[in-house]
């Protein structure tokens, strides 16, 4: 009898590794490879999605809030290259994800066969840590493994590739020999602690500083209590870049949420006011949100060398675990007996809490976006998943939801693609079927990618657990973001040709596919319709009729910015004076009394 081919062996290996699904779509290239999942009872669960970048979002949805490494598969030519974006998020991100896709027969090779794409140059870039073919059988185990090893170590995307033929040869193992390549499962992480001496050094700065920011990246997602106990002895306050939202609780009352352009008040203050910066785990890139060169010192600790000591003139650049690293620290810091500083920043957060929830309850026409993600807010269990897509609705879940306990949130941070939020949302729940996930999306990315994977939703919610996923539509019939931006930034008005989007009934799609449909287009109806969709037992699609001129703008827009909105809307804007009147309305809950005084 023969024995297992490759295709057996490659599913044989990834179910030793602990994978238990890939995210895939099948085509020829991988015939072999489908036929051995079907000798294999389907384990690894191959799980069909109804596009190949649909197929890679879902691998790095699974792989963000499991920590796992997510797979995803397809098929030659045209399959791999839609895994293209997909993979860039996963290595803008810093997601391990693991590609396997197929070529042509070795013998087609280099003749312009169908589908042949040169897929090692094709995956150069994206999978720049490993990229490898396997030609004959005794490479396999070797390339497996150190494309998932890699994609660990690295926390980046790498890719196999299997041409057709191969996956049909019987296996055979590399042998004791030479030029062969033995390969072993399973890898154990060092725990990197600088030295003693450096260690010294980041708390002489620390200390020195009477007025001191935490900055907080997702690379500090196992280091809550270490930052916790930091921020109380420096007595910081701390600011989230996006992937970092769910690293620190924001009932904190010194955490002061998201930074940058889709950043919140408190924290832009926390950052122009410091006098001491500490980075933990981010490489956030806006240095215009960062304090002036020269106006702080600055400490940064990270795992990763080739990201220290970039993005502002740090004095010490520590490369090591972050709660290792910050409990080898916080015995060296001195406690700040001045609290004023805390408490400046503590009064901001209160105050900004207010401001948002007044801004979310400012009238719109129909549905102000804002208050659809402050009425969610409360309503959240504290094990839930977030995952927000590209657009507008990208700002309101940087500043209207307020993170506790062990909720997890992410977006497409680095690539700021559109198309991830549906997708991510499926990934979170194979990864965690028994946790409630919620999703915003825009319209426009519904129209390109959403609507077709509800149709993965449909074939698949029977199977997890608590089968709640429900996705927040921000239907405002326009490209919001780009409006936006092009009114604050270039100065220009609506270009309809581009932004204007074609009418879709949302809520009628989601219904036709046996999901809970709610279309909401009246502010009171948005809280009963989180009820609803929270107590359907379903997979629920809230069509949500929102206001676009409401400004996503930042409170701390600059005067330029305004100014060029403004300019904009002179020259002919069609949303003139909606959003005028919004844009005032919303800022002026920035300038009424303090409620909490
Ligand atoms: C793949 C991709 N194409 C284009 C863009 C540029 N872009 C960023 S946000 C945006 C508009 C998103 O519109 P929509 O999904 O309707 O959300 P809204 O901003 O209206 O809430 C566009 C076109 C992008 N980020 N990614």
């Amino acid at each position: 009898m023969a024995g297992p081919k490759v295709s057996d062996f490659l599913l044989e290996r990834l179910r030793a590794w602990g994978v238990e699904m890939v995210f895939a779509y099948p085509g020829d290239g991988i015939n072999g490879l489908l036929a051995a999942w079907g000798r294999a009872e389907n384990d690894p669960k191959f799980v069909q999605a109804r596009h190949e970048e649909m197929a890679a979002f879902e691998a790095v949805g699974y792989a963000k809030f499991t920590g796992r490494v997510g797979v995803c598969a397809a098929t030659s030519g045209p399959g791999a290259i839609h895994l293209l974006n997909g993979l860039y998020d996963a290595k803008l991100d810093h997601v391990p994800v693991v590609a396997i896709v197929g070529q042509t027969n070795r013998s087609a090779m280099g003749g312009s066969y169908q589908q042949e794409v040169d897929l090692l140059s094709l995956f150069k870039d994206v999978a720049s840590e490993y990229v490898h073919m396997v030609t004959v059988p005794e490479q396999l185990p070797n390339v497996l493994d150190r494309a998932i090893r890699t994609a660990l170590t690295e926390h980046a995307p790498t890719t196999l590739i299997i041409p057709a033929d191969v996956q049909e040869l019987e296996y055979s193992a590399p042998e004791h020999a030479f030029k062969m390549v033995p390969s072993s499962l399973g890898i154990d992480w060092p725990v990197p602690v600088p030295d003693d001496a450096a260690i010294g050094r980041a708390a002489e700065v620390l200390n020195a500083g009477s007025k001191v920011a935490i900055l907080a990246g997702q690379g500090a997602r196992e280091a809550r209590a270490e930052l916790e106990e930091a921020a109380e002895v420096l007595g910081a306050g701390v600011a989230k870049p996006l992937l970092g939202k769910d690293v620190l609780s924001d009932e904190l009352p010194y955490v002061t949420g998201a930074i940058g352009l889709l950043g919140t008040r408190p924290s832009y203050e926390l950052m122009r006011g410091c006098d001491t910066m500490l980075t933990v785990g981010s490489s956030f890139p806006y240095t215009q949100f960062l304090p002036d060169f020269g106006q702080a010192r600055a400490v940064q600790i990270d795992i990763d060398g080739r990201f220290v000591g970039m993005r502002y003139p740090y004095e010490v650049n520590l490369v090591g675990d972050a709660a290792a690293t910050l409990r080898a620290l916080i015995p060296r810091l001195r406690r700040q007996d001045d609290r004023s500083w805390r408490e400046t920043v503590e009064n901001n957060v209160t105050r900004w809490w207010e401001v948002m929830a007044a801004e979310a309850m400012v009238e719109a026409d129909p549905v102000n976006p804002m208050r659809l993600f402050h009425e969610l807010s409360a309503r959240l269990p504290d094990d839930a998943i977030v995952a927000a897509d590209s657009g507008s609705s990208a700002n309101w879940y940087a500043r209207h939801l307020k993170f506790r306990g062990d909720m997890r949130g992410s977006l497409s941070g680095n690539l700021a693609t559109m198309g991830p939020g549906v997708p991510y949302g499926i990934g979170a729940k194979f990864g965690h079927p028994d946790r409630l996930v919620i999703v915003f999306e825009g319209d426009g990315a519904m129209q390109m990618n959403g609507l077709a994977e509800l149709i993965t939703i449909k074939h698949y919610w029977r199977e997890w657990a608590d089968p709640r996923l429900i996705i927040a539509v921000l239907h405002n019939d326009d490209l919001n973001q780009v409006t936006w931006e092009m009114r604050a930034m270039a100065g220009a008005p609506k270009f309809t040709e581009s932004q204007a989007l074609p009418d879709v009934d949302y809520a009628a799609f989601a219904a036709s596919l046996g999901l809970e449909a709610i279309a909401v287009d009246k502010p009171d109806q948005i809280g009963p319709a989180w009820d609803q969709a929270l107590a359907a037992g379903r997979p629920a699609l809230l069509d949500v009729r929102t206001d676009p001129n409401v400004p996503p703008i930042p409170p701390h827009a600059t005067f330029e910015q305004a100014k060029d909105a403004a300019l904009a809307m002179l020259k002919g804007d069609e949303n003139r004076w909606g959003v005028l009147v919004e844009g005032v309305k919303t800022k002026a809950q920035e300038f009424l009394p303090n409620r909490s005084s």
